[in-house]
């Protein structure tokens, strides 16, 4: 199996509902295991700032799928929960999700980056990551995780909110797919 960990973002109707609904989702995927889910993390928009605050937080997943056919599970969570794909680019959205890391692999095809291209700038990426990961993670590329986040431009407005508690629909999904 490999280890996975998926960027979830929301700033659009009820963005913590929407990532409750996503990690529902992510939890009944075929072959796959929902492991582990950061704290929700609340900021100011990177990019166009005439949008509403985000909500972030990184699962960890553990998953017998190919890359390109979680994208494709991904891409129907996020379109089930309304995504307007034809939307501005870095205009508000009902739900991300980003394959950050998929196990060892690198990846740079027509579909998919991975690492995940933006990574490194981001702290709302950086910082759930690091509650999931061990501390002395070393990305499939050389770079440290540590080094990303001392390196990363701290973000005034990011603030830590609640940690989603795995909910008993979802604790009952996880079996399943044991
Ligand atoms: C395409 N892709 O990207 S959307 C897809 N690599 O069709 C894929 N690793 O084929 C391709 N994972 C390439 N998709 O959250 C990957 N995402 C990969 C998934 N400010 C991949 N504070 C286009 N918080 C795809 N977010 C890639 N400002 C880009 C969505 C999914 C993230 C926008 C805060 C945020 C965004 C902006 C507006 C910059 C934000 C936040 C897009 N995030």
């Amino acid at each position: 199996m490999e280890q996975v960990y998926i960027g979830l973002g929301s700033n659009l109707a009820e963005p913590v509902q929407q990532l409750d609904a996503a990690l529902a989702a992510l939890a009944q995927l075929p072959e796959t295991r929902l492991v582990a889910i950061s704290a929700y993390y609340s900021s100011a928009p990177l990019g166009p700032s005439d949008q509403p605050r985000y909500t972030n937080a990184v699962a960890h997943l553990a998953t017998d799928l190919t890359a390109h056919a979680l994208l494709d599970q991904l891409q129907a969570i996020e379109l089930d929960q309304g995504r307007q794909r034809k939307a501005e680019r870095w205009g508000p959205r009902t739900l991300d999700l980003d394959i950050v890391l998929f196990g060892e692999h690198i990846i740079d095809d027509e579909r998919l980056c991975v690492p995940h291209y933006h990574m490194h700038a981001r702290p709302f990426v950086l910082l759930p990551l690091a509650e999931l990961c061990p501390a002395d993670l070393q990305l499939p590329d050389g770079r440290r995780l540590v080094d990303l986040l001392s390196n990363c431009p701290i973000d005034p407005t990011l603030q830590r909110l609640h940690t989603p508690q795995l909910g008993t629909s979802m604790a009952a999904n996880k079996h399943r797919n044991d």
